[in-house]
């Protein structure tokens, strides 16, 4: 390198519009990314999530590679990995001397801090990019959440809706609403079979990295088998393309749905090529539009979807920031019990969560309603501290980053904010579930008791949640509703839920 920029790749930074390779010299700049164990360990990724993110890696080297750009890319099992991004760093400062180091903004709080120590140790100009790859920019957040006494997702979302013009009519809402989501809470009928999603057998390249991970990483949670995940910018576009055309079109009105054996259903898939940038949010939402506008596709499936990518996803990035770091220390609700062990073994005996622990070991992948509801709602009744169920969501999802997992899980699923993102706690007892579901009608548990033997859990689970916190919740309008049926309830009734609770919770996940 003759006194050129090193500029550096992280591992979900794979888009060719990257604010780091900005303005990149051929000639001069050197590209560096690194395969390091810190990053495959800090918490125990899912094998599959650490196959997609190398084999990502590697194709999008090669596609460097291919246009002429010098890349230094330093793998897993070079001897001479140090196997962490500081002292890799540090080490190609030496063999390639540049002028300075050019990152993009890192997803997480924890790589941020140790990026921004850089320019002292390496004595060399290190420019830390923002991440242009949202719809919004994190000064726009800043912006909108300036002043406000409550953030909530809606109101941001028209923002953005206003700020894009997606699905906008001048200054109005396309159909007249900002949100269809009153009819998208259906359940599957019986004789409904949702189309599969595509999926992207490995190439030579995964094949190596699934046999380097399933070397390395012999005793992380989850099943190599199966992996089918895009790991190309091209792939990701295919799989979008298969989404727009079979499946958005009932995207709306099963998203909140849950049945047996149907692990996808009518999600899109695509969250894992979002976060690793090698699907741009607008193209999706354009997509989408795009198929409403030609009438493939109604009204509530499309702005369900944008709301999804354009809202949550933007919102929980922008929170994330203005945050952090104290928002990952909350623990509004003193939650401290450990993690029960049937999140390891998908061995619960309930349909619901054994389905969602089950396929998220065999696919790294659930649904929202799934993560929010099943898993996420247990660990809230269940009290079990957050920085163990943050863990785990870190760890098993193939799409997890901690920009946009700890949103979701602290926030939305365990309120351990105390009411940062949701108004209210998302607890549900098992009517909920038998609602969205057909597992109740196969599980061991009755989801019509609610004490005795072969009760379903959720049940007193729930009640015992309510009850424990009835003090904390008397001020929240929102909770009025069950704090009264609470009132209303028979004190022996209660005395036992609460018995049966403690002894459930004892079995599975005792206080430290
Ligand atoms: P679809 O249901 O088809 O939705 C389309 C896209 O919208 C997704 O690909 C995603 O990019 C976006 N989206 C939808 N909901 C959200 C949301 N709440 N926050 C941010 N983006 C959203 N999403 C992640 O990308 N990474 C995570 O680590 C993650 N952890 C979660 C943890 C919990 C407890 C909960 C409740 C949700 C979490 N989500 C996370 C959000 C959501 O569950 C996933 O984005 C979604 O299931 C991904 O599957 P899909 O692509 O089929 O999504
Ligand atoms: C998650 C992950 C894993 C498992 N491995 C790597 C890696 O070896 N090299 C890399 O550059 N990135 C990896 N990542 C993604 C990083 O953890 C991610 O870039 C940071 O957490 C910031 O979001």
């Amino acid at each position: 390198m003759k006194g050129g920029a090193l500029r550096l790749v992280l591992g979900d930074q794979l888009s060719e519009g990257l604010s780091a390779l900005e303005g990149l010299d051929v000639a001069r700049d050197v590209v560096l990314m690194l395969e390091v164990r810190e990053e495959c360990t800090y918490v125990p990724h899912h094998p599959q999530k650490i196959v997609l993110i190398l084999s990502a890696m590697r194709h999008f080297a090669a596609a460097l590679r291919a246009r002429g750009v010098t890349v230094d890319y330093v793998a897993l099992d070079d001897p001479a990995n140090t196997h962490s991004f500081t002292s890799e760093v540090v080490r190609a400062v030496a063999r390639h001397k540049p002028q300075g180091v050019i990152a993009t903004q890192p997803g997480e709080w924890r790589v941020l801090e140790a990026m921004r120590g850089w320019e002292d140790s390496l004595g060399l100009p290190v420019d830390i990019r923002d991440d242009t790859r949202f719809l919004a920019s994190l000064a726009f957040f800043r912006r909108w959440a300036q002043g406000k006494k409550a953030l909530r997702m809606e109101f941001f979302y028209r923002e953005m809706r206003r700020a894009t013009g997606l699905l906008m009519d001048g200054d109005a809402p396309e159909g007249g609403e900002w949100n269809y989501d009153s009819e998208n809470r259906k359940r599957l009928p019986r004789d409904l079979i949702p189309p599969p999603p595509r999926r992207f057998p490995p190439d030579d390249t995964t094949r190596e990295v699934m046999a380097l991970v399933g070397r390395e990483f012999p005793r992380h949670f989850g099943s190599l088998d199966g992996f089918a995940w895009p790991v190309t910018a091209e792939q990701a576009q295919a799989a979008l393309d298969a989404f727009i055309t079979q499946r958005l079109p009932r995207f709306g009105d099963y998203q909140d749905a849950m049945a047996e054996g149907e692990p996808t259903l009518f999600h899109a898939l695509i969250s894992t090529s979002l976060n690793l940038g090698l699907l741009d949010p607008r193209a999706a939402c354009d997509a989408a539009e795009a198929a409403w506008r030609r009438g493939d596709a109604p009204l509530n499936a499309v702005e369900g979807f944008i709301r999804q990518i354009l809202g949550w996803r933007e919102y929980v990035r922008g929170l994330y920031w203005l945050r952090m770091p104290g928002y990952a220390k909350l623990n509004a609700l003193e939650a401290n019990r450990a993690l029960p062990e049937f999140y390891w073994t998908a061995k619960s005996g309930m349909r619901c969560m054994d389905a969602a622990i089950g396929q998220t070991r065999d696919l790294a992948y659930a649904h929202h309603i799934q993560r929010l509801m099943v898993t996420g709602n247990f660990s809230l009744l269940a009290g079990v501290a957050p920085a163990a169920i943050n863990e785990w969501y870190l760890a098993v999802y193939a799409d997890a980053y901690e920009w946009v997992e700890l949103p979701n899980t602290h926030g939305m699923a365990i309120h351990a904010d105390g009411g940062v993102m949701a108004s209210k706690p998302y607890a549900a007892s098992g009517a909920y579930i038998n609602r969205m579901s057909d597992h109740c009608g196969k599980c061991r548990f009755d989801v019509k008791a609610s004490t005795g033997e072969g009760a379903c859990p959720f049940n007193y689970l729930y009640w015992d949640f309510i009850a424990r916190h009835a003090r904390r919740f008397a001020s929240n309008p929102r909770m009025s509703m069950p704090l009264a049926n609470l009132r209303k309830m028979e004190g022996a009734k209660l005395k036992a839920m609460r018995a049966q609770a403690k002894a459930f919770l004892d079995q599975h996940a005792p206080l430290p």
